[in-house]
């Protein structure tokens, strides 16, 4: 009896969970509950740790879990790790859905780093506008460089103080779109970007604007993760499910 446990938080995991609810497939989608309000899901669904990858195999044992798709975001490392390695004990098969990074092109100006600790290093000395659109996990490695006007954007509005003393918070949650930001932007005067390469449609707006404004973007690197099956497309996710060991 199929019972897949859906990874979500990312536009791909939303995209399959509407087409296993539309084919009626058993299936759980899983938030950590980073946010308050999570977009709602067709699918029944959890939010929360599992309590690593001990928790992770208790939950797939007893949850009755037969295939797990792990579409989490790219910089969702510590999670791909656990799911790898409970996946492997459990003997239940595991693949990743998940968008390839997104290449440099013409007109870009990116400077590649491998870690936050990069990006800040990235950053000049001298006082610039920096649009930090990395969320706020990563936000205190920047206070190494304070100097800087660092133009936030968090899905939820900050719970305790911020660990930079020059900043303008936006709240919103994507997927944004190239003429929102490139006006926000221009109205911040902002002279660099900071990225993750997150790949996908949701965040890549702020690229295009760069682009179109001129400006370098410092773009970090994914995170490793352990060998396990990638598929790209909803189309592959579905056919992974009918032959999981293919
Ligand atoms: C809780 C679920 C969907 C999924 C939408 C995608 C697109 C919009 C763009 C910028 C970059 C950032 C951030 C971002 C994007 C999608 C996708 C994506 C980047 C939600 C969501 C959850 C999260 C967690 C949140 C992180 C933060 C990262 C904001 C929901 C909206 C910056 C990643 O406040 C916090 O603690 C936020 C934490 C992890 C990264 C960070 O380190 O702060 N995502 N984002 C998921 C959970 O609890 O399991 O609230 O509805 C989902 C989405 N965010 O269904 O349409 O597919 O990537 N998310 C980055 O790429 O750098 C924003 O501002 O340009
Ligand atoms: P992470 O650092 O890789 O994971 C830290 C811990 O959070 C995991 O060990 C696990 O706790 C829990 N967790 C993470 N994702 C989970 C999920 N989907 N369901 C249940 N528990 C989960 O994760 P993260 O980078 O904070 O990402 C958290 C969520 O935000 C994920 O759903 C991810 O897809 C989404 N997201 C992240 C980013 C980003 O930039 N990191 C961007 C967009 C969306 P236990 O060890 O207790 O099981």
């Amino acid at each position: 009896m199929t019972r897949i446990l859906l990874l979500g938080g990312t536009t791909e995991a939303s995209r399959l969970a509407k087409t296993l609810a539309g084919a009626g497939i058993d299936a759980v989608f899983s938030y950590a509950g980073r946010t308050s309000k999570p977009v709602s899901q067709p699918l029944p669904t959890r939010v929360g740790g599992f309590g690593g990858v001990e928790g992770l195999g208790e939950y797939l044992k007893t949850e009755c879990i037969t295939h797990v798709v792990d579409a989490t975001h790219p910089f969702a490392a510590q999670m791909s790790t656990n799911a790898v390695h409970a996946c492997v004990a459990a003997g239940v098969p595991l693949c990743a859905f998940e968008r390839p990074p997104w290449q440099v092109g013409e007109g870009d100006q990116w400077v590649h780093t491998d870690s936050i600790e990069g990006a800040v290093a990235a950053l000049p000395q001298t006082p610039v506008r920096v649009f930090l659109a990395i969320g706020k996990q990563n936000l205190t490695q920047f206070a190494a460089k304070p100097q800087h006007h660092y133009l936030l954007r968090l899905v939820d509005a900050p719970g305790a103080e911020l660990p930079l003393p020059n900043t303008t918070v936006e709240i919103a949650r994507g997927p944004f779109d190239v003429a929102g930001d490139t006006a926000l932007m221009q109205h911040h005067g902002i002279t660099h970007i900071v990225a993750k390469n997150a790949g996908g449609a949701g965040a890549a707006a702020k690229l295009t604007a760069a682009r179109t404004l001129g400006l370098p973007v410092v773009m970090i690197g994914r995170p490793k993760v352990p060998e396990r099956s990638i598929l790209g497309s909803v189309a592959g996710v579905m056919a992974w499910l009918s032959h999981p060991g293919a």
